[in-house]
């Protein structure tokens, strides 16, 4: 990674690639027990968080991002009442769970309270419901939040984490994957941001693997663009317990009573379709 007066580049070293913004100043940046958190005003792409080197949001193209971790999900699951968020610091995941007015509860846990407060600072809009009555927000370990949670408790769990080194490591393993599933009801469904497809394709297969090696039925990865993630193209993998991943509720999406800039029925179709390499790749669907 770098940055000098007019840019901040991400540099990602394993795909001999980079992605770079312009940026105007340094907004601010804090050392929190966790992590290195900076903040950039950008030309063109609004305000810009980074965590230890590496892109975590936009405010121009993030709702792409936070969309597609909440709408799929909730539009899957049969009834979805009780949500919980691992990580989701900045807020823009929960909001967009808030939208959906039939969820009761939404349970967010980071491990990082300063993601928040410089969220709140900088990205006032995604933290818009943060005072929603159906919203907790909990600042602890969301590795230890699950394997504590009670059994059959949980409807949805949205797991918005950081890339797998640092604090978000141990969100990509069998264990936690284990204690999410027990936590979830039958039909319950866990939905990750599982990276690119493009460069971290070992990594996807080992976290659908994974899923599947602690008991999950059925799994189902969607495609979607990122501009400012290594490769520009993302993934987020849903895995459900005790049905298949089928489910899609079409005609509550058309019907949704609330807007979203990037979700629509055709776009959720469209994520689940994979080009050829991908099916390649991920042989057991
Ligand atoms: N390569 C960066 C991936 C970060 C994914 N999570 C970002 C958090 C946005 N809510």
């Amino acid at each position: 990674m770098s940055g000098d007066n007019n840019w901040f580049t991400e540099i990602f070293a394993p795909s001999g690639s980079a992605f770079g913004l312009a940026i105007t100043k340094k907004l601010d940046e804090v050392q929190s027990p966790f992590q290195h958190i900076e903040m950039f005003e950008t030309t063109h792409f609004g305000n810009l968080m980074v965590i230890d080197g590496v892109i975590m949001l936009s405010s121009r193209d993030n709702f792409l991002y936070h969309e597609m971790l909440s709408h799929p999900v909730l539009f899957t699951h049969a009834n979805p009442k009780n949500v919980v968020i691992i990580g989701g610091g900045d807020c823009g995941t929960l909001r967009e769970v808030l939208k959906h007015p039939d969820v009761e509860t939404v349970t967010q846990i980071d491990i990082d309270e300063q993601v928040t407060r410089m969220s709140e600072k900088y990205f006032p809009e995604l933290c818009e419901s943060n005072n929603d009555p159906r919203a907790t927000l909990k600042f602890d370990d969301g590795i230890k939040f699950m394997r504590e949670a009670a059994p059959e408790s949980v409807d949805v769990i949205i797991v918005d984490s950081t890339d797998p080194i640092g604090p978000g490591e141990g969100l990509f393993n069998r264990a936690f994957y284990d204690s999410c599933r027990k936590a979830l009801r039958h039909g319950g469904i866990l939905v990750q941001q599982s990276e690119s497809p493009l460069i971290h394709m070992p990594l996807l297969k080992d976290m659908r693997q994974a899923m599947q090696d602690v008991g999950f039925d059925s799994l189902q990865t969607l495609l979607f663009p990122q501009m400012v993630y290594p490769s520009g193209w993302w993934t987020c993998t849903m895995a459900r317990k005790g049905e298949t991943i089928n489910g899609f509720r079409e005609a509550d999406a058309a019907a949704a009573s609330f807007s979203t800039e990037y979700y629509n029925v055709a776009v959720h179709q469209a994520a689940s379709a994979w080009p050829n390499f991908i099916k390649k790749a991920l042989q057991n669907g």
